[in-house]
């Protein structure tokens, strides 16, 4: 029998949407599938999309991929769903609006639920970008809503990040002001069809900082349309090759694959001796000692440190 990772290589598309379910699972399965692929990983551009709610990110995507496809780049998809119920009819539309692509040998789109468990979720998305970099994948776009710590953190896990704003919300230029300033390296101004984009391209411009050689670009965009899309397929390509000129995707890399490692390592580890830690009589103990106010919370901690620090013998 032809295993999973084999058929992802091949970029079988049942394959793929398997494997990232077991991702998504965590635990032994997941590990054993990462172990397998990572060595066929490492190829793909990674690009997240992110942006206050609405903007027009899926829309943008989605002419993005077509953008992509014209220049023969096969292109995996992660849509990462904010949680909340209320976007429940959004969530669907944007299923519905990139489905006209998911059939094609060439492009890949999943959807993946935030759950609230940040960064559960941080590990199954760089997971999941590499089970679509080893299918094959030259592009890889995740998108995500907000400027929270998912976002930030899945945006740390890529190579470019496309920052998508619109003109004149109000208060965008205060939401940029709030964090995406710092995680974009390709700004764009959507939906220039209804007010002129000028006044918000300037904001942003000017609040903008050169880093490592790289001065963000502002672009607009009308994505409804596709006008501007292939621009802004043009910066990313220019920013990729910026990074590669200067080294600089190792080395982003580099603070990347700590990060991760430290997350992964200390939650598998308090997973692990959550687990084994239950088993112990002493816990039990120090549990009924805290209910019955024979010992304090705070002297109880300290103690099961002792405790765990022995589990290891
Ligand atoms: N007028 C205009 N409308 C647009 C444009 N791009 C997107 N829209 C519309 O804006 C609405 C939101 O677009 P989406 O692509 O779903 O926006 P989003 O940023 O992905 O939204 P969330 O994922 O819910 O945050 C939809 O009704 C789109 O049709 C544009 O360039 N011009
Ligand atoms: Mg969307």
């Amino acid at each position: 029998m032809v295993g999973l990772s084999t058929l992802v290589s091949r970029g079988d598309h049942r394959a793929l949407a398997k494997a990232i379910t077991v991702v998504e699972g965590g635990g032994e399965a997941c590990r054993r599938l990462i172990h397998e692929i990572y060595p066929r990983t490492g190829r793909a551009f990674t690009v997240g999309v992110t942006g206050p709610t609405g903007t027009g990110k899926s829309t943008l995507v989605d002419k993005m991929i077509e953008e992509y496809r014209k220049r023969a780049q096969r292109v995996g998809v992660l849509a990462i769903d904010p949680s909340s119920a209320f976007t429940g009819g959004a969530l669907l539309g944007d299923r519905i609006r990139m489905m006209d692509h998911s059939l094609e040998k060439g492009v890949f789109i999943r959807s993946m639920a935030s759950r609230g468990d940040i960064g559960g979720l941080a590990r199954a998305a760089r997971n999941t970008v590499r089970v679509l970099d080893a299918a094959g994948m030259d592009i890889i776009i995740i998108e995500t809503v907000g400027a929270g710590q998912a976002e930030v953190e899945v945006a740390s896990a890529v190579d470019a990040v496309v920052v998508v704003l619109m003109p004149q919300l109000g208060d965008e230029v205060q939401a940029f002001k709030a964090g995406f300033g710092e995680i974009g390296d390709v700004f764009v101004v959507n939906k220039a069809d209804l007010v002129n984009p000028s006044k918000t391209m300037y904001n942003i411009a000017s609040g903008l900082k050169e880093k490592d050689g790289w001065r963000p670009p502002v672009l607009k965009t009308v994505a409804l349309k596709g006008t501007g899309v292939p621009a802004v397929v043009d910066s990313l390509e220019r920013f990729r090759k910026h990074l590669d000129d200067k080294d600089l995707r190792e080395k982003r890399a580099q603070g990347r694959i700590e990060q991760e490692l430290i997350e992964a390592a200390f939650s598998d580890f308090h997973r692990e001796t959550v687990d084994r830690l239950k088993t112990r009589k002493e816990w039990t103990g120090i549990v009924n000692q805290v209910v019955k106010r024979q010992l304090d919370p705070e002297t109880a901690a300290s103690k099961l440190v002792k405790t765990i620090s022995k589990l290891g013998d």
